[in-house]
């Protein structure tokens, strides 16, 4: 089950610039930042807000590493600005198998490694009105050690 917006997923040129225009104009900071090769994404994440199942909210600022990856083809074509949506769920085999189910088109056969160890995949834009869709279960929480 669908339980949050995850995360927004924001396509910039430069992320140093992007993110001190979030914190300069909102007061964002930044939560999380990574390089993801498999993706091709240089990131960084800034937590929005808690949500009442235990997940977070967070807009997601993504550079490309390379002019090839989703990211980059898609900015040369379109310019800055929103390129995805996330939804976060407890189980993406579960939803992502439902909704394949469906007739929509899931990208990836097992979900793939997102930010901060999270499981991740997609869904065809062409199949959801124009707007790529990700589904994400996030890393469980690390117990302390005894
Ligand atoms: N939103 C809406 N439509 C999109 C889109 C997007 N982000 N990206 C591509 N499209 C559309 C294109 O406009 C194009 O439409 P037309 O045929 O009408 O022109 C069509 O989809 C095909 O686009 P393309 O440029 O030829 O690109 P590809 O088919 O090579 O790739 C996609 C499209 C969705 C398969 C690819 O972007 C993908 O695999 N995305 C998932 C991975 C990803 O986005 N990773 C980066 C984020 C990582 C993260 O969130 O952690
Ligand atoms: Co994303």
């Amino acid at each position: 089950m669908l339980t949050r917006i995850d995360h927004i997923g924001i396509a910039c040129f430069d992320l140093d610039k992007t993110v001190e225009f979030y914190r300069a104009t909102y007061g964002f900071e930044v939560f999380h930042s990574e390089v993801n090769e498999e993706q091709g994404v240089r990131e960084a994440m800034l937590k929005i807000n808690e949500t009442s199942d235990g997940g977070a909210s967070y807009l997601q600022l993504l550079e490309p590493t390379r002019e090839d990856s989703a990211v980059g083809k898609w900015l040369a074509k379109n310019g800055e600005g929103v390129h995805h949506i996330a939804f976060g769920t407890a189980d993406v085999d579960a939803d992502s198998a439902d909704i394949r189910g469906k007739g929509v088109r899931v990208l990836y056969d097992e979900p793939r490694i997102g930010s901060m160890g999270s499981r991740i995949t997609f869904l065809h834009p062409k199949d959801c009105h124009g707007v790529l869709t990700e589904l994400v279960t996030s890393a469980p929480v690390e117990s302390p050690e005894h």
